[in-house]
């Protein structure tokens, strides 16, 4: 693989400006978007009198642990516009969630808002090793998902060349990939296996493309399946991460030169870690879920929003923005599982250390009785009572497994269905 580490006078000045900088910048900011949220958001103004909190309170960043958590349900409960902060007119874009559990949420932009996304986003694709020029296999989803448009806003503002070929079509893919010569591709990682796939099906070696890097996201994956992924494209794999609610792609990533988690761009998005339970406040380097305050967004200004997602902050190293470790998986995909807690990237971790299975799997949930029962189901020639045995052990948790041919484990276009609850 080519060493891809971004040339140290391309970064913007603040990734790597020193702590008490990028705090007294935070200071600034955040005082501005409690007030601007609170000026504009009926729903912000209410829950703060509620809290008995005012934005005029915050001198210090530790101050906005006093403020209220927001849930996606203060989302849900003022669809679709309710939580736009300046008058419809001046909003240039509007994304939703895919709403599978539920109403969407929606979420809107302003002009600036955009340019601030496409600045997160350049950030990222630059410090996933592309420059100027590269060309781009853009295989995110176009539409109201943030993955497709959100990396091509980014793709725009580092100057690159861009193919927005987005999601499906799979062997179009191979096919584009082949004649285009693309230096990287954005895609989800679940998705990426399925190119992979197509790729062997056309009798290609996947070692051969042009692929230099992979940029994935919109889902969790684990170190185990980065390993998988270089070795089967020669390629780095590095994480991406962001949610709708926050901006979309972009909020943090990693660097290809160190590999080592997410820098998170803190210049504009303020991250805390909660205990999900208390909903209190944690130390940097404690696991709990990962929280978001906006610190410039004009159009949605999101304070203390609840991801879900379950990581932890750690320094700085490749830029002085704090990191957040691998998201392990969302509260509401941990399966508890006669009273043992599993996350569908444990069965991955133990799906890829077992000879002879694809890296394909779904998990589905039974109840037999009183008692509920997990099967993986998977792919390959591999040794099921070996798998079986690994969860035993690494887990807990006894499981069956199944494994069938290529093609038995349903394949995603974009984000992979991990779970099949069927209780
Ligand atoms: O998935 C935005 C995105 C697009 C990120 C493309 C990266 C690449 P949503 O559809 O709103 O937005 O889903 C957000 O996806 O709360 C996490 O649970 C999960 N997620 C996103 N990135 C990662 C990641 C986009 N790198 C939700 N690792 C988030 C683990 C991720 N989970």
């Amino acid at each position: 693989m080519k060493d891809l580490t971004p040339d140290p006078k391309s970064l913007d000045p603040i990734e790597i400006a020193s702590r008490d900088e990028i705090t007294a910048l935070q200071r600034d900011r955040l005082k501005w978007s409690l007030r601007h949220a609170y000026d504009n958001v009926p729903h912000y103004r209410a829950s703060f009198d509620a809290a008995a909190v005012h934005p005029d309170d915050l001198t210090d960043l530790s101050d906005l642990a006093r403020f209220p958590l927001t849930t996606k349900q203060d989302l849900r409960a003022n669809y679709p516009f309710g939580m736009f902060s300046v008058p419809r007119d001046q909003v240039a874009r509007i994304h939703a969630s895919s709403g599978t559990t539920g109403q969407p949420t929606v979420v809107g932009y302003t002009q600036r808002d955009l340019d601030t996304w496409g600045n997160v986003v350049a950030r990222s694709l630059r410090a996933a090793g592309l420059r100027p020029g590269d060309l781009l296999h853009n295989a995110y989803g176009y539409g109201l998902f943030t993955g497709g448009l959100g990396i091509h806003l980014g793709a725009d503002a580092l100057g690159l060349t861009t193919v927005p070929v987005s999601g499906g079509m799979t062997p179009r893919q191979v096919r584009l990939i082949t004649d285009f010569q693309p230096k990287g591709i954005t895609v989800t990682p679940s998705y990426a296996l399925s190119v992979l796939d197509a790729f062997r099906a056309d009798g290609l070696d996947p070692r051969d493309s042009s692929l230099q890097v992979g940029i994935f996201g919109a889902e969790p994956w684990t170190n185990a399946m980065r390993a998988e992924i270089e070795e089967a494209f020669d390629m780095h794999a590095v994480d991406i991460y962001g949610l709708s609610e926050v901006m979309g792609p972009g909020v943090s990533m990693e660097c290809v030169e160190t590999k080592d988690g997410l820098h998170i761009w803190e210049d504009h998005f303020f991250p805390e870690i909660i205990n999900p339970e208390t909903g209190e406040p944690v130390a940097d380097g404690e696991m709990g879920e990962l929280v978001f305050t906006s610190l410039t967004k004009e159009a949605f200004p999101i304070i203390r929003y609840r991801t879900r997602d379950l990581t932890r902050l750690l320094p700085g190293t490749a830029r002085s923005m704090r990191r957040m470790e691998k998201v392990t998986g969302r509260s509401d995909d941990m399966i508890i599982l006669r009273g043992v807690n599993v996350f569908p990237t444990q069965i991955e971790e133990c799906l890829l250390a077992t000879p002879g299975f694809a890296p394909h799997f779904q998990i589905e949930l039974t109840r037999a009785g009183r008692m509920d029962a997990m099967t993986i189901h998977c792919e390959g020639t591999g040794d099921s009572t070996a798998l079986a045995n690994r969860i035993k052990q690494s887990l807990g948790v006894t499981v069956s497994v199944t494994t069938g041919p290529t093609g038995t484990v349903e394949r995603s276009q974009g984000k992979a269905v991990r779970i099949l609850d069927r209780r």
